[in-house]
């Protein structure tokens, strides 16, 4: 009974195209594409070194708000390498064939869904070390942390969906929804927290950079393949490398800069904030 529901899955997988190139197949797509392969190793070559000069840069920051910081900021390259790897390895990546009414309706189209999932894992560590650094309440950072996971996860859904062009879209429409509660906080919620800390010039800062290059991820999944399809798969992957780049890691290195020269700053705005679920500044 069970083994004839297996069976009936897997046989209804293998209808709607996904599945359909084992592991070693696509590894091999993704090694035939030299500039998306590279794309993938620039990633990992970068996080590998970003870690080594985080945990250095960390090396004695000794108060433990800043060291949450510092943890918090270091998961961002770790989960970094292992999304990549499950990309460069074929793991993360299926070949899926877009409904009708796609662009691209009957192909099969290259979905980095590996990307999304580990999104959902290091973008709340962004949000989490933002929100210590702006001094912000626990509600605040919790709110910013589940829209950004309901983000991620719902764009993943968007990028997995084969079942209909209109629901791919009515998933991006929820994820973007996510996104706007993500983007309210962090312009208007933190910053004034930020104030109160005095953090807000290195806040201010990091805000914008997060926020432009942010916006630049929904963009190129509507112009890639899972999109539109006005942009082709390597371009779109590169595109993502590229935000990933300052989104990542120069962010980070900006921010643990910042807090290991200034950790008198960031523990005195400890006792009001984590600690308690009340607004930072009433
Ligand atoms: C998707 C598609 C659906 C709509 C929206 C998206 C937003 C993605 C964002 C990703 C940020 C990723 C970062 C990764 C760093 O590791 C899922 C592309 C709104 C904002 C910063």
């Amino acid at each position: 009974m069970i083994e004839t529901a297996a069976a009936e899955l897997v046989t209804v997988a293998q209808a709607g195209g996904a599945a359909e190139l084992t592991q070693p197949e696509v590894y091999q797509r993704v090694q035939d594409d030299a500039l998306l392969n590279l794309s993938f190793w620039a990633n990992i070559a970068l996080a590998g070194l970003s870690i080594l000069l985080f945990v250095y840069m960390g090396r004695n920051v000794e108060d433990p708000r800043s060291q949450l910081i510092f943890v918090s900021t270091l998961m961002v390259p770790l989960v970094s390498i292992s999304s990549y790897l499950g990309l460069a390895s074929g793991l993360t990546i299926s070949f899926l064939e877009m409904p009708a009414g796609h662009a691209l309706a009957g192909e099969e189209v290259l979905t980095m869904w590996g990307r999304y999932l580990t999104w959902a894992l290091s973008t709340p560590m962004i949000l989490l070390a933002l929100g210590l650094l702006a001094g912000s309440n626990l509600t605040k950072i919790f709110t910013a942390l589940v829209m950004d996971i309901g983000m991620c996860v719902t764009g993943l859904a968007a990028a997995l969906t084969v079942s209909s062009h209109a629901l791919r879209w009515f998933w991006y429409v929820i994820s973007c929804a996510f996104f706007v509660a993500v983007l309210y906080i962090l312009l208007v919620e933190w910053p004034k927290d930020a104030e109160v800390a005095g953090t807000s010039e290195i806040f201010n800062t990091l805000k914008i950079l997060t926020v432009v290059l942010w916006l630049g991820y929904p963009i190129f999944w509507a112009l890639g393949a899972e999109g539109i399809a006005v942009l082709d798969v390597a371009i779109t992957s590169w595109a993502y490398s590229i935000l990933d780049i300052g989104a990542k890691y120069i962010f980070a290195f900006l921010l643990l800069r910042w807090v290991a020269a200034n950790e008198s700053i960031v523990s005195s705005v400890a006792s009001g904030t984590l600690g308690s679920a009340t607004p930072a500044d009433d």
